[in-house]
């Protein structure tokens, strides 16, 4: 892609409600546009970065067996009235009346939907267990939407659900998520930490947030540095291994504010291991039994004649939230530097440009037709602006490599910039194999 022809409305004027990071550097990158308060247009930079998030997202969930489907995001009011949540969701759920005067809403969450679909094709326990999931937009009327992407009214969830005949199997569903969650988020170049914690309107009683470090995260956490020396690739996909994994995740002390008790900290965590800092939750799962199944008549028929309510989890990751959470982690000195598997290209050619000189635009052609016939996914820097303006803006951009051509390029090298890191002079050969790598 040319930088030229890119849709890319880089701004200076930011409104005086972007206060923290990412908020900003979103706005002033151009990948979104507000719309309305908590809305946001995702605009082509913006847009193919989340979309890489979901990506990732998508395969690990797949990887443990969850099947990929579409729900609306309009759903009728009847089966949340079945459940009793229609009344309890109170003023976050957007209520709407169709031409026939029918109640419906904007899907806040799909607990009921994923039930209705479940209750009306699954009879036997043989079908047992099932792992849904889709990624959709959502809708919360937040009484106070902030911080761009990261607390907004629409939002892009990824949301499954699993289905099991007791308990027990239903402990082995969510240890899977758990795992998938902690592979999404390292594999985003995240550091998440699981937390014990509240359930809030979804219910149930056992819950963990996943919470990334950021100072300026909405919550403020406590843990025990030594939780993050935990090898997650010594677990195996089997049911033994992962129970292992998620109570040595869960002996440590995780918690946000509501869970917080100063002597239980104090108790359990050696002082120069406490870590008292804020984070940002990318994702939330709840185990809650039968409450959604009981209500809604959800019965399948037991090995041993019975019928028994199925026993279900929920499981969020906010894929539009992470596009700013990854910011907020990585952000450093006015430099962003996205992590390779999710940046918006893979590589960026930066001429140094004037009138008399075309001659570096003429070689940065050359390598960006070169690298795009091997499918790297170059950006060439093809504006005629001089070469601070230029370092500036893809400091914001955050590409994570870049091809430098002025006056340190000599015949076949250039300068090979690593964002954040040391500068070296290679030959495209060398530039090639150091980015496949
Ligand atoms: N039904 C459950 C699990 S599918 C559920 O809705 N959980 S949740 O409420 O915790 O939301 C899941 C994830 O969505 C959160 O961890 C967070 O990352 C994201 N999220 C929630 N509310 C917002 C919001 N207002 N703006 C952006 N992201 C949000």
């Amino acid at each position: 892609m040319l930088l030229s022809k890119l849709f890319i409305p880089i701004t200076k004027d930011l409104p005086s409600d972007a206060k923290i990071k990412s908020h900003q550097l979103m706005l002033r990158t151009g990948m979104i546009r507000q719309s309305a308060s908590g809305i946001y247009s995702w605009l082509p930079l913006g847009f193919k970065i989340m979309k890489k998030i979901e990506l990732i997202v998508r395969e690990e969930q797949n990887n443990i067996g969850a099947q990929e489907m579409l729900m609306p995001t309009i759903q009728s009011a009847d089966i949340w009235k079945e459940s009793g949540r229609y009344d309890d969701y109170g003023e976050e759920m957007l209520r709407i009346k169709d031409r026939q005067g029918r109640e419906m809403l904007y899907g806040p969450t799909n607990e009921e939907l994923i039930t209705e679909i479940f209750r009306s094709s699954i009879k036997s326990y043989k079908s047992l267990p099932q792992m849904l999931y889709h990624i959709q937009w959502k809708f919360r009327d937040e009484v106070r939407p902030r911080f761009g992407v990261m607390r907004c009214r629409e939002f892009f969830m990824k949301d499954a659900y699993s289905f099991d005949i007791d308990e027990e199997s239903a402990k082995k569903s969510y240890n899977k998520m758990f795992y998938a969650y902690l592979k999404t988020f390292k594999r985003l170049g995240l550091e998440a930490i699981p937390m014990a914690a509240d359930t809030g309107p979804i219910g149930g009683d056992l819950s963990h947030e996943f919470v990334i470090l950021a100072e300026t995260g909405e919550s403020k956490i406590y843990t025990d540095k030594k939780i993050f020396e935990i090898n997650l690739n010594k677990f195996q996909f089997n049911d033994t291994s992962l129970e292992n994994m998620r109570k040595e995740f869960t002996s440590f002390y995780a918690v946000t504010d509501e869970k917080f008790n100063k002597g239980e900290f104090d108790k359990l965590v050696d002082k120069s291991n406490q870590i008292i800092t804020k984070g940002i939750e990318v994702g939330h799962i709840f185990y809650f039994s039968d409450k959604y199944s009981k209500p809604l008549n959800c019965f399948v028929d037991s090995q041993d004649g019975n019928k028994n309510s199925v026993k279900m989890g929920s499981y969020g990751i906010g894929v539009s939230r992470l596009v700013g959470a990854i910011i907020e982690a990585k952000y450093n000195n006015d430099i962003m530097k996205w992590p390779k598997l999710i940046s918006p290209f893979d590589i960026v050619i930066i001429p140094s440009i004037s009138k008399n000189n075309k001659e570096n635009l003429a070689k940065a052609n050359k390598i960006y037709q070169d690298l795009k016939q091997q499918n790297v996914d170059a950006l060439l820097d093809d504006v005629d602006e001089n070469m601070s303006a230029k370092f500036k803006k893809h400091d914001l951009i955050g590409v994570p490599y870049q091809i430098i051509i002025g006056s340190k390029s000599q015949g076949d090298k250039f300068e090979f910039k690593e964002i954040n890191g040391e500068t070296k002079i290679l030959s495209l050969k060398e530039i090639k194999d150091k980015i496949k790598n």
